[in-house]
């Protein structure tokens, strides 16, 4: 008989897979390099502060990106905190609602009020239409987010940045490897994040890195990720430890050595999904637009629950049900974070309407090496057979 609702495991059936499929599993492609530079490291008794390692792992990412400097830092949003502060931001700073929290965190953590824009729902990346509209005399700088290795439509940011005095800086935390016309993410704004977060598709357990052409700029970073320590330890300005140390640097350039082979998997296991998905009604996959490259490590389906009968937060209880560990990335915005939707000073005196429709609408499938493209078909059966036979029918 045909597949129906009780093959779903949510109402009985058996699991589609007996182990859980992960958005963010990691991906380790060569353990025997990796645990050969790590016993070198311990051979050469130097753990971090600035070990070969970590600068082998910023040469190999300036060339990747095309930025004069990179700093490799202990996380991502570490190497936010610290960028935000080198670059001197103060007062206001535009930033999308729709983000991981960390990009409106560090901001607040360095003590700046972050103002939320919307983002063009077609592109999940800010509106600069709208980031233009909340800029005040407080407005020090706009933080975009190239969201889902998505990058942002830098050409308008950087006119709204220039015609009004500000920096312009991005978090590129999903987007290494992505680009637009040409320029790769990193080269983009005065300063870019990147992050190596295990769950990233290049990963070193724990890991971020500022990259920045601007020398001033890269020399107050490499500071303070230092407590603020200059030639001759002299301390010369404020602090902290940001630092990346030995072993995830020998982990990220294991994994850098494989970006273009972890590339091609990413983009076999879409086009699996884009094919499986194919013609099902009000699912929709994002793509790539006319000129980007991207790293497609998040693959990111839109639910129109007007058209499936299914919302979004039931297809996610289905999928998990059956060990796909989907995730709603992002959702709620930021805005509607407890600490932030409370904040006086973050009033929203504009509706987030891209914002809200996005987050409502998003799901991110498992995908990376630790998932076969066989995988990814199964997954997309079950995605259909939730669709056409789950709750709503
Ligand atoms: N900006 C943006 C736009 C970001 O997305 C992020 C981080 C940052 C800044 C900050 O960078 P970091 O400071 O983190 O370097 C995960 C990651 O923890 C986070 O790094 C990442 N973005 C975000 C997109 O994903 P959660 O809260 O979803 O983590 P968690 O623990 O729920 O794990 C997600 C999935 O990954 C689960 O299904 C389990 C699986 N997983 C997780 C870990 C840690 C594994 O399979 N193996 C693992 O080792 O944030």
């Amino acid at each position: 008989t045909a597949p129906g609702s009780r093959d779903l495991a949510l109402f009985g059936g058996r699991p589609a897979f007996d182990r859980p499929l992960h958005v963010g599993s990691p991906n380790i492609p060569d353990r025997k390099r990796l645990f050969r530079r790590i016993e070198e490291a311990l051979d050469r008794g130097w753990l971090t502060n600035n070990g070969p390692l970590v600068r082998e792992f910023e040469e190999r990412l300036r060339e990747l990106t095309g930025a004069a400097h990179v700093l490799a830092t202990s996380s991502g949003t570490a190497a936010l905190e610290v960028l935000v502060r080198a670059r001197g931001l103060s007062g206001e700073v535009i930033v999308p609602s729709f983000t991981y929290v960390a990009t409106v965190h560090a901001l607040q953590w360095q003590g700046m009020t972050p103002v939320f824009a919307d983002i063009d729902p077609d592109t999940g990346t800010l509106d600069p239409g709208h980031v233009e509209q909340l800029i005040t005399p407080r407005t020090s700088g706009i933080v975009g987010v190239h969201f889902w290795g998505r990058p942002c439509r830098t050409d308008a940011l950087r006119r709204v940045a220039d015609e009004n005095g500000l920096a312009l800086l991005y978090d590129a935390a999903h987007a290494l490897g992505s680009a637009v016309d040409g320029r790769p993410v990193g080269s983009l704004g005065d300063g870019e994040i990147f992050s190596f977060h295990a769950t990233k598709f290049i990963n070193a357990f724990e890991g971020g890195a500022v990259a920045t052409s601007d020398p001033a700029l890269a020399e107050t970073v490499d500071r303070m990720r230092n407590f603020g320590f200059g030639p001759g330890r002299e301390v010369l300005t404020h602090g902290t430890n940001a630092k990346m140390n030995e072993i995830s640097a020998a982990m990220g350039l294991t994994a850098l050595e494989h970006i273009d082979e972890i590339i091609a998997a990413n983009v076999l296991r879409f086009e699996h999904y884009r094919a499986g998905l194919a013609g099902l009604p009000g699912v929709r996959l994002r793509t790539p637009g006319a000129g980007e490259r991207s790293n497609h490590q998040y693959v990111v389906m839109e639910i129109d629950s007007a058209v499936t009968g299914t919302g979004r937060d039931q297809l996610l209880r289905l999928l998990h049900a059956e060990n796909i560990v989907a995730q709603k990335y992002f959702h709620p915005g930021c805005h509607r974070m407890r600490p932030y939707a409370l904040r006086s000073e973050t009033h929203q005196p504009l509706p987030l309407p891209g914002t809200e429709q996005l987050a409502e609408r998003v799901l991110v499938l498992p995908s990376g090496l630790a998932v076969t493209p066989a995988d990814v078909d199964r997954i997309c059966e079950v995605v259909r057979l939730a669709l056409t036979a789950g709750p709503a029918h």
